[in-house]
């Protein structure tokens, strides 16, 4: 990614590296869509736009060896780790150039050089792994915070539950991220949960919960980098969720029905890159810095998807290499 600043932007560069972020990740996002409308990309895919805000801040306020655990809507979390562009369309495309070799897909890749262990398509399962994670730096004294990520869905599943209390009874240093979209599939979560302040759980297990507006990346940084500093310190765990709401369906294809009428108009109007966009040009920042951001931005995955598709397939007759068992 490049962050396009003249020196007058000097001092707005965190917000406009986190700007750089989500502009990759919707573009991305929008890419991978036109690709799965073409049926370059087959099966299925779930699109995390609207949401970008909690992958940039939260990524911010990491550490480049802290371990990233996310859910399968998790493209916007690997690409806020620093994985490549290219190397995520190869994936989705099944490129032999992909970041698993084209194996994993959309649902199931990793990229464990670049701090991100990988989606996972079984919800609420990357929670016991993040604290095995977790638990495996406290041995080695290695200090690194693990992040899980999970839906609001998730929160009813019993892995995160065994998750949040065993990090809290052992004080392990792991952030249990909620990213409250407000449906779980089809669901609206005030339909599943009798109280719908899903952060409140936390006391249950003693440690700090906190709810953030997710759709603020100032505030998701600071409230992650406080949380991360507490459990780097052997302070414990922390829930945090984070309240957004996704642009698209919960699939490609999800037609949404399901949606109140103008709820996704009213949504539009909070969403996170246009917000981090008005209060940059607020504060000062130039509209040619803005512009050339963006430019950038949509040059840059232009590029990645042309060499992803120039990339040779993954060759089926080695589909059964890399296999433990
Ligand atoms: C253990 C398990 N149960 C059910 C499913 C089917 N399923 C896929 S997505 C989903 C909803 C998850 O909603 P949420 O956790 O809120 O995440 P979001 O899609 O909103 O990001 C369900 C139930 C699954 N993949 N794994």
């Amino acid at each position: 990614m490049s962050l396009v600043a003249t020196s007058g932007d000097a001092p707005f560069a965190r917000e406009l590296a986190a700007l750089d972020t989500m502009l990759h990740i919707r573009l991305l996002e929008e890419k991978i869509t036109e690709l799965r409308k073409a049926q370059s990309i087959q099966g299925s895919i779930h699109l995390c736009i609207g949401q970008e805000a909690i992958y940039a801040g939260s990524c911010q306020a990491l550490r480049a060896d802290d371990p990233v655990f996310s859910t399968y809507r998790g493209h916007g979390w690997a690409l806020a780790r620093g994985v490549p562009a290219q190397g995520i369309l190869a994936e989705l495309l099944g490129r032999e150039s992909g970041v698993c070799r084209g194996r994993g897909g959309s649902a199931m890749f990793s990229a464990a050089d670049h701090g991100f262990y990988g989606e996972n398509s079984i919800v609420g399962a990357g929670a016991p792994i993040a604290c095995g994670a977790a638990l495996a730096s406290v041995l080695r004294g290695e200090e690194r915070v693990a992040l899980t990520a999970f839906g609001d869905g998730a929160m009813n599943q019993g892995a995160i539950h065994e998750a949040m209390n065993f990090a809290a009874y052992r004080d392990l240093p792991v952030l249990f991220i909620c990213e409250n979209n407000t449906y779980a599939e089809l669901t609206p979560v005030a339909e599943t949960v009798r109280d719908a302040e899903l952060h409140k759980r936390a006391a249950a297990y003693g440690m700090p919960g906190e709810r953030v507006d997710g759709n603020d990346v100032a505030a998701v940084r600071d409230c992650v980098a406080h949380h991360a500093a507490r459990a780097r310190g052997g302070q414990g765990p922390a829930l945090i969720e984070m309240m957004t709401q996704r642009l698209v369906g919960h699939y490609y294809g999800d037609l949404q029905g399901y949606r109140p009428r103008g709820e996704l108009a009213e949504a539009r109007q909070r969403e996170p890159i246009a917000r981090l966009r008005q209060r940059l040009a607020a504060d000062g920042v130039a509209a040619d810095t803005l512009a050339a951001l963006e430019a950038a931005a949509a040059a840059d995955i232009a590029r990645a998807a042309e060499a992803a598709l120039a990339a040779p397939l993954a060759d089926p007759a080695t589909v059964m290499e890399h296999l433990y068992a």
